[in-house]
């Protein structure tokens, strides 16, 4: 008798999948949306089982994808932001309000939500981390949501 490991694949392609990207920053969100839409694409989701919604700023991410996820149709959402520091505190009341909302979500509808908002103090770090030499978060939040979506699937049979 083994140890009973649990873990996800990313070779089921049978998902629905959306993306929240925020237009804020829009610059960066395209290149976090464009390199999402690649993963998915080469780890084998067609096309049409990829819906993308695209809402204001960071601070609308939480309810675009609760509404999302409340619609049933969609098996996780990863969502795509980019929250850049300016000179004032409105960036902690974003970063927070997104921060919270997403996590919030995660645990109060049970479907994998991932986090793909850069939190940056400059736009030279947020250009780093859309797909230069820092990867892609947009990529990323994909793939966490591919393994994510197989690991609550398989948990749960
Ligand atoms: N929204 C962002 O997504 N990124 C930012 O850097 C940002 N800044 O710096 O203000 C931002 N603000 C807008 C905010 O998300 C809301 O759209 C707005 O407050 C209306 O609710």
């Amino acid at each position: 008798m083994g140890v009973k490991i649990i873990e996800g694949s990313f070779t089921d392609t049978d998902v629905t999948i959306a993306l929240v990207v925020s237009r804020w920053n829009e610059f960066i969100t395209d290149r976090l949306k464009e390199g999402a839409v690649h993963a998915l694409r080469r780890h084998g989701i067609p096309e049409d089982q990829i819906t993308i919604a695209y809402c204001p700023g960071a601070y609308e991410i939480p309810l675009t994808a609760q509404t999302l996820i409340d619609t049933d149709s969609f098996d996780g959402v990863a969502c795509l932001g980019a929250v850049i520091r300016g000179a004032t505190p409105h960036f902690d009341y974003v970063c927070n309000a997104v921060n919270n909302g997403i996590n919030q979500l995660n645990l109060s509808s049970g479907k994998p939500v991932t986090f793909g908002v850069l939190t940056t103090d400059t736009i030279e770090q947020a250009i780093e981390r859309s797909g230069t030499k820092a990867g892609n978060k947009g990529e990323e939040a994909a793939v966490a949501l591919l393994e994510m979506v197989s690991l609550i699937n398989k948990i749960k049979q």
